[in-house]
């Protein structure tokens, strides 16, 4: 009877143990016709119509997974259907969201929640309030999730949710409302051991401390429910800055292996929101000179850089006036090029942290035209699927973004095992475990995306780690 290891191959006799007592032998793998990508795609978009970022998604898995998973040490996933298994979210709560504006209008939102996958620990992910969230838009980022999560050591599984409501132009107490009514129905199907949700697009400190003040009031508990508190209420420093922080930490990372280093360098950044302003942040730290940043209105560029004082600015503009980045030339200088973004700017380093799709296969051309370096995903899925293809035959330095912005959910874990201990850390504390974890996920992409040239694919490696994590678990629990 030859024994099948799914993580380090087929051995000579006997069934394959894993840490914890399940077996598979050879009559247990009945099933393990090699898959074919457009097939397997064909039967998703099918089963999941109307999708197109969902799909979009599963495909950059999938066109990593599949070769590996045709592997013959690896039918054993292909035989107990893993790969299928982790295509199809445990569940997918959606709910009607009721409240009244400041002239007492009263207002319909659809509320969800994506519960993707628990394998290795509870659902964990943010939610993102923005007229553009569909269930689609759900599912990919929920599923993506599942994959970080892994990456990033913590024992998390992958959730998502969120509603289409636009924050825009609200006022502090119809966002408080809507927050409290989300809440009112989302309270039911969270807890700090089953489901941890967060921020996202047009989530942030404001409205988590809006719906944790909520879940409290209504569950009577005082738990850590929800992460990227207030600090004053269970929050964790460094928190705030981790995903910026990470995605920088994560540049660092992949230029090192070429001898090079984020000084000197020039920098576009995308957005102008969370993820952004700590990019920005870090990488003036880092002697870098970041020249863009944007908004839905268009970009800005600052040749001269958008140092400290700039930063302070935008800060300020965009997380308390909440105002349009605009403004920003007409106290700095520079340009603003309306309705457009910022990749035609020639750069050395690229951090696109605005929202999916928003680097095209045209764009990609540019960035490489121009000599781009590296490109660190502060968003999650910003590049079109086209324009991954354009950054992994140029062999640009490419961090997909389950890779490159995991810091924002490694310090949620962090914050999580601070609540649970009841004590808190100093920012060195969490920011060296932050240093540390985005050193980790760097090595496991190297691990398992280094091809033989001594090249590294990031994306082949950061799904191949992941999927390894949360299989060699699904496969331990047999047939759910
Ligand atoms: P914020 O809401 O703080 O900022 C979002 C920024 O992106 C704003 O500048 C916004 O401009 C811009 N933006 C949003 N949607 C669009 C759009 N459709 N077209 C153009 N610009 C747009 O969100 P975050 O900074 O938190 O999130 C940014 C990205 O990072 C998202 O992809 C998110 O999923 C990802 N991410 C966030 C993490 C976190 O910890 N916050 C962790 C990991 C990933 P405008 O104000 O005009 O809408
Ligand atoms: O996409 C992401 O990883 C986040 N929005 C952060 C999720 C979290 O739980 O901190």
């Amino acid at each position: 009877m030859a024994r099948v290891c799914p993580a380090l191959g087929l051995f000579a006799e006997g069934p394959f143990v894993l840490d914890s007592g399940p077996y598979v032998q050879e009559r247990d793998m009945p099933d393990t016709k090699p898959y074919e990508l457009d097939a397997f795609m064909a039967g998703l978009e099918k089963r999941n119509p109307g999708q197109p970022e969902f799909h979009q998604a599963v495909r950059e898995v999938a066109e990593s997974l599949v070769p590996y998973l045709n592997q013959d040490e690896n039918r054993v996933y292909r035989s107990a259907r893993i790969l299928e298994r982790m295509c199809e979210p445990d569940r997918v709560i959606s709910f009607r969201v009721c409240w009244q504006d400041d002239d007492h209008k009263v207002h319909i939102n659809r509320g969800y929640r994506v519960q993707f996958n628990n394998s290795i620990g509870p659902y964990k992910g943010g939610l993102r309030f923005h007229p553009s969230v569909t269930q689609s838009v759900l599912k990919f980022l929920g599923f993506e999730q599942t994959f970080k999560n892994a990456l990033t050591t913590l024992p998390m599984g992958g959730g998502k949710g969120g509603a289409n409501f636009d924050p825009k132009g609200r006022s502090d107490a119809e966002v408080m409302r809507f927050c409290q009514a989300f809440m009112a129905e989302l309270y039911r199907h969270i807890g700090y051991n089953t489901d941890i949700p967060a921020g996202d697009i047009g989530v942030g400190a404001r409205e988590v401390s809006y719906m944790f003040g909520m879940y409290k009031k209504l569950t009577g508990e005082f738990t850590g429910t929800l992460t990227g508190k207030g600090l004053s209420f269970g929050g964790s420093l460094i928190r705030t800055e981790a995903t910026g922080y990470g995605s920088t930490y994560f540049m660092q990372d992949m230029l090192e292996t070429k001898g090079e280093a984020i000084e000197g360098k020039t920098i576009l950044v995308s957005g102008s929101g969370n993820v952004a302003q700590y990019t920005v942040e870090k990488c003036n730290h880092l002697g870098g000179k970041v020249v863009t940043l944007s908004d839905s209105g268009g970009f800005i560029h600052d040749p001269d850089g958008i140092d400290e004082e700039k930063l302070a600015f935008i800060k300020e503009l965009k997380n308390v006036r909440r105002g349009r980045i605009a403004e920003y030339t007409e106290k700095f200088g520079g340009t603003f090029h309306a309705k457009e973004r910022p990749w035609a700017v020639p750069c050395d380093l690229a951090f696109p942290s605005a929202t999916q799709n928003e680097i095209s296969a045209d764009d990609a051309l540019t960035l490489v035209k121009n000599g781009v370096l590296g490109v660190s995903e502060g968003a999650n899925m910003p590049t079109e699927i086209e324009g991954v293809h354009v950054f992994q035959a140029a062999r640009v330095l490419y961090a997909p973004s389950k890779a490159a912005n995991a810091g924002g959910v490694a310090v949620s874990g962090l914050e999580q095992s601070q609540n649970a201990m009841r004590i808190s850390w100093s920012e060195d504390e969490v920011d060296r475990r932050l240093r540390d974890i985005m050193r980790d996920i760097h090595a496991q992409c190297v691990r398992h995306g280094q091809e033989p040239d001594g090249h590294v694919c990031y994306v082949t490696g950061a799904n191949r780690a992941a999927f390894n994590k949360v299989a060699a678990a699904m496969l331990a629990y047999g047939v759910l």
